[in-house]
């Protein structure tokens, strides 16, 4: 009787751990995102001119498919490096922790990318400088690249905070839903604890109404990586070689 803890005092404990939980997540994201926002803001009109924008799209069809495979899992290894530092994610088994980066990281890339996009022109910060969906015109996918832009253009409208950007790409990752997870219950808990945390700060922040709208961008984040899967098993079957022997290992082993 005189142990059990007041209402104030559980409340209390609940919300210190879920701020301590918030802290460690936007840590790990402030850590492994590549760019800091005013970085990038303040290399906003730096645009490939002409001459490089023709570059890229002289390449050969295989030629940019690698060199953007290669971009790609360098984004792919921050996100790996973020995920290892979301609270209760090096405690799940080696498979579910696969399980979850196969699924989520190029979602995560993509939730990411957003922060390095400029809706006033649309384009995206690539290879050093803004880039339109021009510059990946010999990738020969250009309803993907499309929907890649347009995606990152509508995460943009919702004008979130790097804090709540950090929880919303943890919550993308941590996901009981996904296959071929060997302790389901397991990563539940720690999805409801992220997912306590992103309600936590979206209360805090008086944008309780956003959820719904985090909650809508994850079905297209499902359906842009289906279409990535797509468009590179049409790939591998033309160009098998570039495929197997250029990719970078960690791309082939999370995507192919
Ligand atoms: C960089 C920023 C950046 C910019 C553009 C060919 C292939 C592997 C897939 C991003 C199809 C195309 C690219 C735009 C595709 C999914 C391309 C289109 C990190 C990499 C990143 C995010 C690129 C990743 C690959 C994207 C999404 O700092």
């Amino acid at each position: 009787l005189v142990c059990s803890p007041t209402d104030s005092q559980v409340s209390g404990m609940i919300y210190r751990n879920s701020d301590e939980l918030c802290a460690s997540i936007v840590r790990s994201h402030r850590e492994t995102s590549q760019y800091r926002v005013e970085e990038l803001h303040a290399l906003r009109w730096k645009l490939f001119n002409r001459e490089e924008i023709q570059a890229y799209q002289s390449k050969s069809v295989d030629e940019m498919w690698q060199h953007c495979a290669i971009r790609l899992t360098e984004a792919v290894q921050y996100v790996v490096e973020f995920a290892k530092h979301i609270p209760g994610f090096r405690m799940l088994s080696q498979n579910d922790q696969i399980a979850l980066l196969k699924t989520g990281s190029m979602e995560v890339v993509l939730v990411r990318m957003s922060r390095l996009f400029n809706t006033e022109n649309n384009t995206v910060f690539f290879d050093g400088k803004f880039a339109g969906t021009e510059v990946f015109k010999s990738l020969a996918c250009g309803d993907l690249i499309t929907a890649v832009f347009d995606f990152a253009h509508g995460m943009c409208a919702l004008k979130l905070t790097e804090q709540q950007i950090a929880l919303f790409s943890a919550l993308v990752l941590i996901n009981a839903d996904r296959p071929c997870l060997e302790d389901k219950g397991r990563v539940q808990r720690v999805q409801r604890s992220v997912e306590f945390g992103l309600t936590h700060i979206l209360h805090r922040d008086n944008q309780e109404s956003l959820m719904h709208k985090l909650y809508q961008r994850v079905a297209v984040l499902r359906s842009l990586c289906s279409l990535h899967m797509e468009k590179l098993r049409w790939f591998s079957q033309r160009y098998p070689l570039t495929a197997h022997s250029l990719f970078p290992p960690l791309y082939k082993e999370l995507f192919a």
